[in-house]
């Protein structure tokens, strides 16, 4: 779809969802944003960042504004089942509130275990009422890996005891849109790696409907609130990747666009941790980074505001937003050697990267692979357009 045709469509949408009761009765965003020294400005400059991270040219800005504007028409409820709660920290525990964490607490969340105020048979009861009330029109959220089958009495919750999988299936029957959020929910986490004692699985595992993962341990904050901005502009899935991760997000291996890539072309690696190459932002290849195995974009978007993510903290990617990389990625501080680890283009892209980190090829020969990996995701891309 053209620009103009599709920049309409969306227009649209939003004037009808505008038309829509606020559910919550609460401040408007630009009143939070106000009480919080954000100005206009810098929230237009948000939305900007935004668009450009959903890859919408930069005239949606003002759609993506406003779809912000409207996150509290939109119910959700959010689920925790067996993890750390690190998905809901990295989107709440920051010192001072972020946007995207504002635009949280200005979505309409019905039902968060550590946020609300409810506990024992009122949360019970409020988790019910919300799926009632706002049936077929809630996104669900998800955040944990879920005991199943005859395990599933590993994880119960609230007074009747119920289960994490009964209760998952529950909520995503009438659900609206269905987010697997955390690698545990999208891939079954830290619960599910060898020997999995209580047989977590993924949530796309305990129902029949379609689930968009959004992994990373936890992912950053900003894949939380790109996903629910996604669906307020759109109102349909995003193109997903072999893995069902949204391809604006996880599109591109941590390794094309990291700022220490230079370096790996130049053949310069951090021997151990703390030695001379360390102090010069070497590459951390050789010290277990699995940032050419991994897809996510921590290495263009950062985390906290774009403050810092792993490989500019000076430890290697453990490829967190990877399948079963409890498993598959260790040890993390050692490269995987001649062993394949097999991505969403098959096995050879990532034999290919392991023998240029180790054998150090020309900068050329890497230039030219990273350019075919570029040139293949944008080839391969299906948009919505
Ligand atoms: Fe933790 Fe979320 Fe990791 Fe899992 O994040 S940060 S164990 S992905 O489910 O809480
Ligand atoms: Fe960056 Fe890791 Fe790739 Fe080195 S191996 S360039 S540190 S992603
Ligand atoms: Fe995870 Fe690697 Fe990003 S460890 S947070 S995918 S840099």
């Amino acid at each position: 779809m053209e620009h103009a045709k599709l920049y309409e469509r969306l227009a649209e949408r939003l004037s009808n969802l505008e038309k829509f009761p606020r559910i919550k009765e609460d401040k408007s965003i630009a009143a939070l944003m106000e009480e919080h020294g954000i100005s206009r400005r810098d929230f237009m400059k948000w939305a900007a960042g935004v668009t450009a991270m959903l890859s919408l040219p930069s005239e949606f800005t003002p759609l993506m504004a406003q779809a912000a504007e409207l996150t509290d028409r939109l119910p959700v409820i959010w689920l925790h089942m067996a993890e750390c709660t690190g998905c809901s920290e990295s989107l709440l525990r920051t010192d001072a509130p972020t946007i995207d964490s504002l635009i949280f607490d200005h979505i309409s969340l019905e039902y968060h275990e550590t946020l609300m105020v409810a506990c024992g048979w009122q949360a019970e009861h409020n988790l019910e009422s919300a799926i009632e009330k706002y049936k077929g029109k809630y996104i669900l959220m998800v955040e944990g890996g879920i005991p199943a089958g005859s395990s599933e009495f590993f994880l119960t919750v609230g007074p009747h005891g119920q289960t994490g999988q009964k209760s998952a299936q529950k909520a995503a029957d009438s659900a609206a849109a269905i987010f697997a959020i955390g690698s545990c929910s999208s891939f079954g986490g830290i619960q599910a790696a060898h020997p999995n004692p209580t047989n977590a699985q993924p949530l796309s595992k305990v129902t029949n409907k379609p689930v968009i993962n959004v992994p990373g341990c936890p992912p950053s904050e900003k894949n939380i609130v790109g996903n629910v901005l996604h669906y307020i502009l759109f109102g349909t899935l995003p193109a997903l990747d072999a893995y069902n991760r949204p391809k604006w997000a996880y599109g591109f291996r941590i390794h094309d666009l990291c700022e220490r890539r230079g370096h790996f072309d130049a053949g310069e690696f951090v021997q151990e941790f703390g030695d001379a190459g360390a102090k010069k932002g070497f590459c951390l290849y050789k010290v277990g980074c699995k940032g050419p195995y991994t897809f996510n974009n921590c290495s263009r978007e950062r985390f906290n505001q774009h403050t810092s993510w792993p490989v500019q903290a000076g430890h290697g990617c453990i490829g967190c937003s990877e399948p079963g990389f409890w498993d598959n990625m260790g040890p993390f501080e050692e490269p995987l050697g001649d062993r394949l680890y097999k991505t969403v283009y098959g096995d050879g892209a990532d034999k290919t990267a392991d023998k240029v980190g180790v054998a150090l090829l020309t900068a050329t020969a890497v230039g030219i692979a990273a350019h075919a990996a570029i040139a293949a995701v944008k080839g391969s891309g299906k948009t919505e357009e």
